[in-house]
């Protein structure tokens, strides 16, 4: 059924891609391997798209039909009530508007305990700095899918040393954009392409600044 998720997300027909993706809910597939399928369903519509057989409207598309898919499953994640862990602020950095994985991020730091600020799509580095100044967050998430994201996620990191603040916050970088070379050259602190891991990042800077207060 995995490989039917997969032609079914890259064909976009959004019927199939539902059916399947409860029929594995069902037999017990986790959130994790179903996102894997949607996200391999993905990289087909990103080739075609190369290709010239896909256009915008079709790249739109892809994102409503993941956006439903997602949404069989991760609402169950949301978690109420309890103490937060700790404050996390994310956004998609300037000139992107690929919000997809950033709301996986969000959803499953959420989930974790996190209370999380959700700054949106495009947002620039002035924007990232009042932020940070105004809620004193633990952790600064920036997610970039376009290539040229890396620019932008270097200028909020040099805009927050220029402010002084860089040292106050903890900075994980995501999303296809980078790697860790790239999150090295940037000077972010971590980077994660995995959101379980983002939220494991997430839980030893708390710790380790709740040691040392
Ligand atoms: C859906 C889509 C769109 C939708 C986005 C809808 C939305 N609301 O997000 C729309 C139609 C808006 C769109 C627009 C464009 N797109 Co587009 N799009 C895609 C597509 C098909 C899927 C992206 C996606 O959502 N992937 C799934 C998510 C889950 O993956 P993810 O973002 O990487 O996130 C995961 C991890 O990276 C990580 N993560 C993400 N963020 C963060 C943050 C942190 C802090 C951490 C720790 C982890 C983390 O966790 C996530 C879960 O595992 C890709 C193709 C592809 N295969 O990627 C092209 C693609 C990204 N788009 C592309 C292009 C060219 C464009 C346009 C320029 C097209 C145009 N001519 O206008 C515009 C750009 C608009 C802009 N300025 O941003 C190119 C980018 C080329 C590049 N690398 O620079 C791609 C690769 C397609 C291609 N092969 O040509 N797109």
């Amino acid at each position: 059924m995995e490989q039917e998720l997969i032609e079914a997300m890259a064909a976009l027909d959004e019927d199939k891609v539902l059916q399947y993706t409860q029929d594995l809910l069902d037999s017990g597939a986790t959130s994790v391997q179903i996102q894997s399928y949607l996200n391999a369903g993905l990289q087909k519509v990103g080739k075609l798209f190369e290709n010239g057989d896909y256009f915008l409207a079709d790249l739109i598309v892809s994102g409503i039909i993941y956006r439903a898919a997602m949404g069989l499953f991760c609402s169950s994640m949301r978690r109420a009530g309890s103490k937060s862990l700790g404050r996390i602020i994310i956004g998609v950095v300037e000139n992107d508007i690929h919000d997809i994985g950033k709301d996986i991020v969000c959803d499953v730091l959420i989930s974790e305990g996190f209370e999380v600020i959700d700054l949106g799509i495009d947002v620039g580095s002035r924007d990232f700095v009042e932020a940070v100044r105004k809620h004193k967050p633990d952790v600064l998430a920036l997610s970039g899918v376009m290539n040229f994201a890396l620019q932008s996620m270097s200028d909020t990191i040099k805009a927050l040393d220029k402010e002084g603040l860089r040292d106050t916050v903890a900075i994980v970088v995501g999303g296809s954009s980078v790697n860790n070379q790239k999150a090295e050259a940037l000077g972010a602190d971590a980077v994660a392409d995995d959101p379980a891991d983002t939220a494991a990042f997430c839980k030893t800077v708390v710790e380790r600044k709740r040691h040392e207060e």
